[in-house]
This record gives C-alpha cells, structure tokens and sequence, in this order.
C-alpha cells in the first residue's frame, strides 16, 4: 500500500508525521507551504475540501482528523508502539484523551492565529488572542492534574496519546504557557524530544 501524508511546517501534521516514523510504516511525507496558501489551491482542496493539514492519502481514499489518523496507524502497525490495548476501556481512554486535544486544546491555540474563522470584527479578534494564555493555561492544568499519568500519557505504556500530546506542547511557549510549571508536561516533552521519531521530523523540516 502507498501512504502519502499531507503536512505543514507550523502545523498539527507533526502528530501524524512522528506516528508514521513510530509505526515503521513505508510512507512519504508532503510538505504544504502555508505561506504560499497551498491549502487552499485547487489541487489539495481534491484530497481534502477542508484545506486543512493533514490528509492521509492511502489506496482506500483520504482519511482527514488527526485522532481518525491515528487509531488508523495505530491498526495498521499493531505490532509498533502505537500498538492499540486490547482492553476496551483503555482504548476509551486513548481516544477520549486524543478528542480533547482535538476538540478543546487545539481549538483554544487557534483561537491566536486563526480567529478569522469565528469572527471577523476587529475588537473581538483582539479579545480572542488575548485569551489564549489563559485558555491554554486551563487546559494545561486539566492535563497535569487529571490526565496524564506519567512517564507517558496513560502510564508506564507509550500510545498514539504522546506524539499528540507533544505537538500542542511545543505551541506552549508562543501561546504564553510557562511549561515550568507543569512537571509531568514538561518531562513528556523532554522525554518525547529524545525520540528517533521526533528527531525525523524535526530533520524533516530543517529544525534544530
Ligand atoms: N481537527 C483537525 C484540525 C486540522 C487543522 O486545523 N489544521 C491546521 C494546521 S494546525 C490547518 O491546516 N490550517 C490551515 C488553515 O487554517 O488555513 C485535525 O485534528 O486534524
């Protein structure tokens, strides 16, 4: 099967890069230039009428929704650290922790550069960005305090949860969230920096 996944430099796509690289999955990664408005051209509204990264392109179609990318990977590579438990319950967890990122945190981090997308008069765009410190603070403390186990997301088991997880906690420092202040967020970040995985994208994109 060929697997191509549609990314970003600045985007959420790294979750779906770094769960390509955990999976040992053959695939190529295809890097959109948000400056240029590639979302947007012609060409990639085909793969996904959302213009949005990032689209997994398999022989079956295009799956889109980072959470659906990752139990997808997660199926197709069971023998990879993204392995998915056999417990149902735990695999509730997994998901549920996934869907809040993509729900909640990640929208409350594109509140600071894609406010256009609710509102469109100035004074409340302002309210919006300003805001981001402090909604992702909230959001911080639900994942501190309540969520993640330590030394990965759901414990002493590596899951899909931790390469997302990773991605919004890199926006920490942009979006005004001292990670200092969060222990168990800021040893997940240290340890996911560690990672062959993550290493490969950072390459990728010329990081570091
Ligand atoms: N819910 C989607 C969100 C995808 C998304 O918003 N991607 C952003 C990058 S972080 C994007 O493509 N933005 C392009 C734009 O807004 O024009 C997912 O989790 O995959």
């Amino acid at each position: 099967m060929t697997i191509t996944l549609f990314t970003a430099e600045s985007s959420i796509g790294w979750v779906s890069h770094i769960a390509l690289e955990e999976s040992g999955l053959e695939y190529e990664a295809k890097a959109l230039d948000f400056s240029q408005g590639q979302q947007g051209s012609a060409e990639y509204l085909k793969i996904n009428a959302k213009a949005r990264v990032p689209s997994l392109m398999v022989d079956q179609g295009v799956i889109t929704e980072t959470p659906a990318i990752l139990t997808y990977l997660a199926q197709l590579a069971p023998t990879s650290s993204l392995a998915l438990p056999e417990n149902p319950f735990e695999q509730a967890m997994i998901n549920a922790f996934n869907l809040y990122l993509c729900s909640t945190v990640h929208v409350a981090h594109a509140h600071k550069h894609r406010g256009t997308r609710w509102v469109d008069d100035e004074r409340a765009l302002k309210l919006l960005t300003d805001n981001v410190p402090k909604t992702m603070a909230v959001c911080a403390d639900m994942m501190e305090n309540q969520m993640v186990k330590g030394p990965w997301v759901h414990g002493e088991k590596f899951s899909t949860s931790d390469p997302y997880l990773y991605r919004i906690l890199t926006w920490f420092d942009a979006d005004g969230v001292d990670i200092a202040q969060y222990p168990k967020l800021k040893a997940h970040r240290d340890a996911m920096d560690q990672r062959e995985s993550v290493k490969a994208v950072k390459a990728f994109f010329h990081h570091e």
